[in-house]
């Protein structure tokens, strides 16, 4: 069982990770010792985020990255400071990230001994930056196919999201919050400034089978195929006699509305459109983690039709249409889609 405090204290993060070690001793450590990392990334990355309104570390720094989107100075810091502890910690052999068009394989004695690898979005939502909504960063966790001993490959990175062995995110909003899932389930820890440690505030979290709450762009209404446009309107129809009413929501960044919906309950939707099938969401450090963290919960990811997780990736940056959530919600959306 998971203590939740010790001596009446509520467990760290790094406790937290160190007693699952405790519990699973076959475990080497290097996971532990990986999220402890993301954790201190997540703390520095923390502190900038916060200044919002300078001016030196907002708006543009006029580069613009692999996906075409004008990169914002913040972005640039985030992605470095987890590119930073992951390349000096000992626990990962090379990472995949939204901003860099390959991946880096860390190639050094200490890195090629690592067992993982881990593919993220620094700063997810990063057109929210200049407006002051929360903000995130989704990181993805894989255990390396290649030998250890060498260095990793592009192909470690190219695995189906079952094959995760972690995942979560950190959301900078009115309170900062690590949220992570291994199989044997989700944990949310939030930043206690007075200490800089994450404090494990949501053991064991799950999401709701049922919720109130859809989430899905709107402006796009006419460019979303007729199930996903006949759900969206069972949403709207719903009263108390059918389990509703509903509320829309939609943050427009992703980490906020699905921590949001795995929190009280609700499904996330960025479909595919006519300008663009495979929608906006990238299927490695975006789709899947999030996929992953649901799907322990209890709730459910697909692309409209299949299982996220089961997807077969064929590039580091590919798109997929995301629709994720309550499992009963999902179950509702997917006899909408079948038409
Ligand atoms: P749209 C933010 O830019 C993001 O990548 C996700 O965080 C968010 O869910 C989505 O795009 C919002 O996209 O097209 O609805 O503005």
């Amino acid at each position: 069982a998971t203590m939740l405090t010790v001596n009446r204290q509520v467990l760290t993060l790094d406790e937290f990770t160190i007693q699952q070690l405790r519990n699973f001793p076959q475990a080497t450590g290097q996971l532990s010792n990986l999220l402890r990392d993301i954790g201190l990334a997540a703390k520095r990355i923390n502190v900038e985020v916060n200044k919002a309104g300078l001016v030196d570390i907002l708006g543009n720094n006029g580069s613009v990255n692999v996906q075409g989107e004008e990169v914002k100075k913040l972005d640039v810091f985030a992605n470095n400071q987890m590119m930073g502890v992951l390349r000096h910690g000992i626990s990962c052999a090379g990472i995949g990230s939204e901003e860099m068009d390959d991946v880096v394989v860390f190639d050094d004695e200490v890195s090629n001994q690592s067992k993982y690898v881990v593919l993220y979005d620094p700063l997810d939502g990063s057109s929210n930056i200049d407006v002051n909504v929360s903000i995130g960063t989704i990181f993805s966790v894989f255990r390396r196919t290649s030998e250890v001993g060498k260095p990793c490959t592009q192909a470690d990175f190219i695995q189906k999201g079952i094959h995760q062995v972690a995942a979560g995110y950190i959301i900078y909003g009115s309170s900062t919050m690590l949220v992570y899932a291994t199989r044997r389930g989700v944990n949310g820890f939030t930043l206690d400034p007075s200490i800089g440690e994450f404090c494990l505030s949501h053991p064991d979290m799950k999401c709701p089978a049922d919720g109130q709450i859809y989430s899905v762009n709107h402006g796009n209404y006419f460019q979303y195929e007729e199930g996903v446009r006949q759900y969206i309107t069972r949403c709207q129809q719903k009263n108390e006699t059918n389990g509703g009413p509903y509320t829309q929501r939609y943050i427009g960044s992703m980490v906020s509305d699905v921590h949001r919906n795995l929190i009280k309950g609700g499904i996330f939707m960025y479909p595919g459109t006519l300008k663009k099938p495979e929608g906006k969401l990238r299927l490695m450090y975006e789709c899947n983690p999030f996929a992953f963290i649901l799907e322990v919960a209890g709730g459910k990811a697909t692309d409209g039709k299949n299982r996220i997780l089961e997807l077969q990736p064929e590039g580091l940056h590919q798109r997929s249409p995301f629709f994720a959530g309550s499992s009963n919600m999902m179950a509702e959306l997917e006899g909408c889609m079948a038409g």
